[in-house]
C-alpha cells in the first residue's frame, strides 16, 4: 500500500481521529481537582481504526512526525476552546488537562515551540491545561534538544511528563536537569506487577525516585483491579489503562465535559 499518500492525505484532509484516555487519581484525598486525559492518535483505514504502532514508524521514516504532532496540538487546543464555548458563561474548563505525546522529530524541531506558543495564544488556552509527554528514550538520545524544548514549554506554563520511564534506566542523574511534573512508569513493568516480584520492585523504585524528586507518578497499562490495588498501596499517584477507562473519541470527551459543567 502507498503509505506516503495515505498519511499525507490523512493530514491534509483531517482524516486522523483523536481519542482521549483518562488518567485517574488513585488516592481520594489527592489530585481530585482536575481531570486529565492522554490524547491518542488513530487512523481510519478500510472500516477499521489503525493504532499508532502500525503507522507512526512509517510516518517517522517519511519525516511526517512534526506535521502530525502539530496537527494533534491544534486539534486538542481547538477542542479545549470548544469546551469553553460550550459553557454558557464562556468560562475555561480549567479542571481539564490534556496530555499530548511529542515525537523525537518534534523535540528536534526548532519551530515546535513557536507553534505551541502561537496556538495557545490563538485559542486563548491556559497553558497549564496542556501537558506534553516525551518518552525517556527520546529525551536521552536527544538530550540537548529535549532539555531546551522542555524548558521553553515549561516557562510557557505547560506541564511535562517523562513517558515510558524505566525502559532505558541508564542513569537517573539527567532527571534533575529536566523541568518535569510527572513520571509515567513504563507499562511493561506495570503489566506484570502482580506476577513478577522484579517488576513490582521496579514500580516501587520508580515511584520512590519520583517522590524524592517531587514528581507525580503515573502507571500505564492497568488492566485489572488487583494491579490497581497494588499501585495504590505502593503510593503511585495516577493510573491509566483499560481497567480505569478505555480511550474515547475526543468529540465524546467534549460532550462529557459539557455534561459535567
Ligand atoms: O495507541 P497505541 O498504544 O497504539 O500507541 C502506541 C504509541 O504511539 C504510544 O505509546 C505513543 O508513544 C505513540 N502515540 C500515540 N498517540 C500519539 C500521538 O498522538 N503522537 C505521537 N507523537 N505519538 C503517539
Ligand atoms: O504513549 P504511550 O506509550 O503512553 O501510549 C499508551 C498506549 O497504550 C495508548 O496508545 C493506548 O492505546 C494503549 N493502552 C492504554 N491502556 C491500555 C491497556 O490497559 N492495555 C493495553 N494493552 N494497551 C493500553
Ligand atoms: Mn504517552
Ligand atoms: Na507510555
Amino acid at each position: 500500500h502507498d503509505w506516503s499518500k495515505l498519511l499525507k492525505d490523512a493530514l491534509r484532509e483531517d482524516r486522523f481521529i483523536l481519542f482521549a484516555q483518562p488518567v485517574v487519581p488513585l488516592h481520594s484525598e489527592r489530585h481530585q481537582s482536575f481531570r486529565q486525559y492522554e490524547i491518542l492518535l488513530r487512523l481510519p483505514f478500510r472500516q477499521a481504526l489503525l493504532n499508532p504502532g502500525s503507522f507512526l514508524p512509517v510516518a517517522d521514516r517519511l519525516d511526517l512526525m512534526t506535521s502530525i504532532d502539530r496537527w494533534i496540538i491544534r486539534k486538542a487546543l481547538e477542542m479545549l476552546a470548544g469546551c469553553r464555548r460550550d459553557n454558557a458563561n464562556g468560562s475555561p474548563c480549567l479542571e481539564t488537562r490534556l496530555m499530548i505525546n511529542l515525537s523525537g522529530q518534534s523535540v528536534q524541531d526548532a519551530r515546535l515551540f513557536p507553534y505551541v506558543e502561537e496556538q495557545i495564544k490563538q485559542f486563548g488556552i491556559d497553558p497549564g491545561m496542556i501537558c506534553f509527554e516525551i518518552s525517556e528514550s527520546v529525551a536521552i538520545s536527544n538530550f540537548v534538544h529535549a532539555k531546551r524544548v522542555m524548558n521553553a514549554l515549561h516557562s510557557l506554563g505547560c506541564h511535562l511528563v517523562l513517558d515510558d520511564f524505566g525502559s532505558g534506566f541508564s542513569s537517573l542523574s539527567y532527571l534533575r536537569e529536566l523541568p518535569l511534573s510527572y513520571l509515567k512508569i513504563d507499562g511493561n513493568f506495570v503489566h506484570n506487577l502482580v506476577s513478577s516480584p522484579v517488576d513490582a520492585a521496579m514500580v516501587k523504585a520508580v515511584h520512590e525516585v519520583g517522590q524524592v524528586m517531587n514528581l507525580l507518578t503515573i502507571a500505564e497499562l492497568v488492566e485489572d483491579g488487583e494491579t490497581l490495588q497494588r499501585l495504590r498501596k505502593i503510593g503511585v499517584d495516577f493510573a491509566q489503562g483499560y481497567y480505569c477507562g478505555r480511550p474515547i473519541p475526543l468529540l465524546q470527551l467534549r460532550e462529557r465535559i459539557h455534561g459535567e459543567q
